[in-house]
Order: structure tokens, then C-alpha cells, then sequence
């Protein structure tokens, strides 16, 4: 995070109609790519409680797109939620707004910011502390693809043109490779040559969306465990958060993301590989807990797909992290030297454990079929 940001947080804070004066604001959570703040604010002896968060320009480029698209889900999720008696300030993320009346608020240094009502009594994880913890976030998941399907897809801004498309993924990082910036390609020959040797079965999802065997529907894109909110007291998922990257995509990508993070025995950046595996216990109830969720829209041909969407996801963000590794740890953040190749070290070894138990995974999806 740059200092920039911290000078602004508090101009920021100011900006926004929350109730009373601010009492702290610290950095919170643990996303990889916005910076997060909790935000308290006092009045009359009560606690308001809020997330203010920086959005991430460089990535995020049309940030006008990308409220447009928050304030259009949150206020359709809003709807479903009244009218199935549930909670919003609880169920989906409820923006709140600057003194002016907007949705987000631009700092004299020109970073951007937004305000979450924040959701106490709830947790997101990094690890599944219990199956029918990511049973739940799986059911969640569905649902909430389920929910999209009747959002109007045309509303929205494609916030990251070719999130999920591999081959593209593939393409910058031979260029991060070649250009090697850091010079730090020699160090990660057996890496570079891991994706290289998997780089043909990339194309797959691409060219069956393209052949119209795989719908393209309206996805999250970023489905991992720490993006959903799961109730303290009930244990049940309740809210699905950081809607950011929301856009048309392949419900492979979303039951593929998920698996990634959640299925994984290990942490993302766990640095003794003999941690990571995939839980075939924990893909199995993500399974059965999506599949649900999505309450029979998925056709055939995107349910026996699921195990690839599973791996390729996993490849993917391997290949991405290891991508920035290459250019210098310019998108996702770090905390520690080497923080990317950790990351990119689980995600391979998920992988080829996943190579490993490739007919067991298969089998399992059969069973729900
Ligand atoms: P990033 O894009 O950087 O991952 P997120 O929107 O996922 O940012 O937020 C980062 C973290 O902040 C989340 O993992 C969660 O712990 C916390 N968080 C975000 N929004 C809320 C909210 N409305 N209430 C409570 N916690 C939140
Ligand atoms: C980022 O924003 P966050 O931390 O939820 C990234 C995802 C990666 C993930 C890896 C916009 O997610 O695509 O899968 O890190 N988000 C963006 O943990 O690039
Ligand atoms: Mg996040």
C-alpha cells in the first residue's frame, strides 16, 4: 500500500455519509488486491462499524463501470433477499453513500474509494476449518450464479476484459518470460517449464464457449473461500462479497476458483509443500453443495466439465502469480520476499496432485450428475 493511500484514508472516511465522528480506521483483512480498512466511527456514545476500501485503479480501469456494476448486483440482490424475508444489511453488500450522494468518492491524489455497511457476527476464511463450512459456500456460490442468471447481462462492464481466458493468460506470461525484467527467469526454469508443458490444454474452455457447448452466463469470477461471509451463529454462508469482477464467464470459472482456494489443505501461500493436497472429502461436498445451488441449470456438458474448470483455475493463478513474480510484484500484494513464487508453488503442487487423482474426481462428479 503506498503511503498516498494512508494520507487519504482519513479524507476519504470524511467523505462519506456514515454516522458520527471517526474513531479508527486500520487496515483489515487479508484481499490481495484493494486496500481494505475498518472503519469506526462514534456517535453518541455508539459504534458504527464500516469497511472503506481503495479501489485498485491500475487494475480496475473503469471504475465508473465497475460501481456501476456493484450498485446494479447489490440493488438486484437487495430485491430477491426483501422478497425471500431475509436480511440485506446482512445478505449482500450495501454501499454507503458520500455526503453528496455518490457512490464512490475520488481524493485529491486521484485513488478512489467506496464504503461497505460492515457485516459483523460473520467470518471469512483462508482454510475450511469444517466440511459443511464449504458445503455451505458451495450451496452459496450456486445460488448466487443461480440468482445472476436473471441479472441483464448487457448492463454490465466487462471490469477486466479476458479475466479467466487462459490462453490469454498464457500469452503475457511468455512475454513476462522473454522480457524478464527482474531477471529472475533462470531461478524458476522448472516453473517456466511446468505451464509450458501444460500450455495445449489451456484452449479447451475457450474454444467450447466459442463452439456454444459451454453458456456463457453471468459468473463472480473470484468465487475463493475468503470472499464469502459465513455466519458465526448458524455456520450458514451469508453473504457473498467483492463483486468487483463480476461479468459474463463460464460457471466452470466460479466452481473452479472455489476448489482452487477451498479444497486446498493447505493456504495459498503455505510454504511447506508437503501441506498441499487436494481434499478429496472437501471437492466432493463443493460438488454436491454448487450443484445444488445452481438447482438444475447447468447443462452436461458444464457439469463434466467441472473437474477441468477445478485444474485449470488452479494452473491459471499459478501461472499468474508466477507471471508477476517475473515483472516484479507489480499487481498482487505482497508481504514477504518470494511472496508470489510461494504462491505459485502451492498452486502447482494443487495441480499435480490433481493429475494424481484425476479419475477420483471425475468419478465424484459423475455420482451428481
Ligand atoms: P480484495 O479485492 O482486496 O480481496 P475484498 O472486497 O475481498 O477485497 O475485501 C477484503 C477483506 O475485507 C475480505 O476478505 C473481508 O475479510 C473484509 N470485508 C470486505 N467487505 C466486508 C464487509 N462488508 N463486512 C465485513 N468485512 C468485509
Ligand atoms: C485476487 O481480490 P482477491 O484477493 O479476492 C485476484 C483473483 C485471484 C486471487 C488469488 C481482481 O483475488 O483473480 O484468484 O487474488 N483478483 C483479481 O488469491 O485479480
Ligand atoms: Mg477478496
Amino acid at each position: 500500500m503506498s503511503a498516498d493511500c494512508c494520507e487519504k484514508k482519513l479524507e476519504a472516511a470524511n467523505a462519506f455519509a456514515v454516522k458520527g465522528e471517526v474513531k479508527s480506521c486500520e487496515r483489515y483483512g487479508s484481499g490481495h488486491i484493494n486496500d481494505t480498512f475498518l472503519l469506526i466511527c462514534e456517535e453518541n456514545g455508539a459504534e458504527h462499524k464500516y469497511i472503506l476500501q481503495r479501489m485498485n485503479h491500475m487494475i480496475f480501469k473503469d471504475i465508473e463501470g465497475l460501481m456501476k456494476n456493484v450498485k446494479g448486483v447489490t440493488s438486484f440482490l437487495r430485491k430477491q433477499i426483501e422478497e425471500n424475508h431475509g436480511n440485506p444489511e446482512r445478505e449482500t453488500l450495501n454501499l454507503v453513500p458520500t455526503k453528496e450522494g455518490g457512490d464512490y468518492y475520488k481524493d485529491s491524489l486521484g485513488n478512489y474509494w467506496r464504503v461497505y455497511l460492515f457485516i459483523g457476527g460473520a467470518t471469512c476464511y483462508n482454510l475450511v476449518e469444517k466440511p459443511e463450512d464449504f458445503y455451505q459456500s458451495g450451496k452459496a456460490f450456486g445460488h448466487f450464479q443461480s440468482l445472476l442468471a436473471e441479472y441483464p447481462a448487457k448492463e454490465l462492464t466487462e471490469t477486466i476484459p479476458n479475466f479467466h481466458n487462459t490462453p490469454s493468460r498464457f500469452v503475457t506470461f511468455q512475454k513476462a518470460v522473454e522480457e524478464d525484467v527482474k531477471g529472475r527467469a533462470a531461478e524458476v526454469e522448472a516453473e517456466i517449464a511446468f505451464v509450458r508443458e501444460r500450455a495445449e490444454e489451456m484452449g479447451l474452455a475457450m474454444k467450447l464457449q466459442a463452439e456454444g457447448t459451454l453458456p456463457l452466463r453471468v459468473t463472480h469470477n473470484d468465487t475463493k473461500l475468503n470472499n464469502i461471509m459465513i455466519d458465526d451463529a448458524s455456520g450458514q454462508a451469508m453473504c457473498i462479497i467483492d463483486l468487483d469482477t463480476i461479468m459474463p464467464g463460464l460457471s466452470i470459472f466460479d466452481f473452479g476458483d472455489s476448489i482452487r482456494f477451498g479444497a486446498n489443505t493447505a493456504e495459498e501461500d503455505e510454504q511447506d509443500l508437503s501441506k498441499v493436497s487436494l481434499s478429496l472429502e472437501l471437492f466432493e461436498v463443493y460438488v454436491k453443495g454448487f450443484l445444488e445451488g445452481c438447482a438444475g441449470r447447468l447443462t452436461e456438458a458444464e457439469v463434466s466439465m467441472l473437474p477441468y474448470g477445478a485444474k485449470m483455475m488452479t494452473l491459471e493463478c499459478g501461472m499468474r502469480f508466477l507471471t508477476d513474480y517475473l515483472q516484479g510484484d507489480t499487481y498482487f500484494h505482497i508481504t514477504r520476499e518470494k511472496h508470489n513464487l510461494d504462491r505459485c508453488h502451492t498452486q502447482f503442487a494443487l495441480v499435480a496432485d490433481m493429475e494424481k487423482k484425476w479419475a477420483e474426481m471425475e468419478a465424484i462428479v459423475k455420482k451428481y450428475q
